[in-house]
């Protein structure tokens, strides 16, 4: 299952865990109150695994394709790392299934607070359309995640402020509505 936390301000390494002192845990049940969803998948079966299959088939995720990110593997990779790391939210659900390596997505609580989510093997999470979000890879410097989507993908970022999108007021219109 995944683990995660409310992150510190401190402007330090991104790639360190940020805990605050004392640690302050977030639960499955906090995270679904913010739209972010989560399962647990055994990644050595990905290829062939009936439990990815139904939930792809349940939600419609018809796409698929396997991202790298290490130095030696992913073109303009500096770049990306920072693209992926400026605060953005899309107009489409991101969904990632973690296969190897780890890593950290850190999403908006409703106070505007920053949970750090670590993802690891056989972790699965969804993003909601419209939540403020970021990526960073943790010390291992490495993750290999399956890409998921509705149809074809849209990977477009629109970094904060990215209030006007009609995805977005969908999205805190949900917030008002969960405890
Ligand atoms: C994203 O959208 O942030 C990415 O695809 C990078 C992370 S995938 C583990
Ligand atoms: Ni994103």
């Amino acid at each position: 299952m995944v683990q995660a936390w409310y992150m510190d301000d401190s402007t330090e390494d991104q790639r360190k865990p940020h805990h605050l002192q004392p640690e302050q845990p977030v639960s499955l049940e906090q995270l679904k109150a913010v739209g972010v969803h989560s399962f647990s998948l055994d990644a050595d079966r990905y290829e062939s695994d009936p439990e990815l299959a139904k939930i792809r088939q349940e939600n419609n995720y018809t796409w698929m394709d396997i991202i790298t990110i290490h130095k030696d593997t992913l073109p303009n990779y500096e770049e990306k790392l920072k693209i992926f790391y400026e605060e953005h939210l899309h107009l489409d659900d991101e969904i990632r299934y973690i296969l190897e390596g780890s890593g950290y997505f850190d999403v908006r609580d409703k106070e505007d607070r920053w949970i750090r989510i670590f993802m690891q093997k056989g972790d699965m999470i969804t993003l909601p359309a419209g939540i403020y979000h970021r990526f960073t890879l943790d010390e291992n410097n490495y993750v290999k995640a399956m890409r998921l989507f509705v149809g074809d993908p849209v990977w477009t970022p629109y970094n904060r402020p990215a209030d006007n999108f009609e995805a977005r007021e969908k999205y805190v219109q949900f917030l008002t509505q969960t405890v």
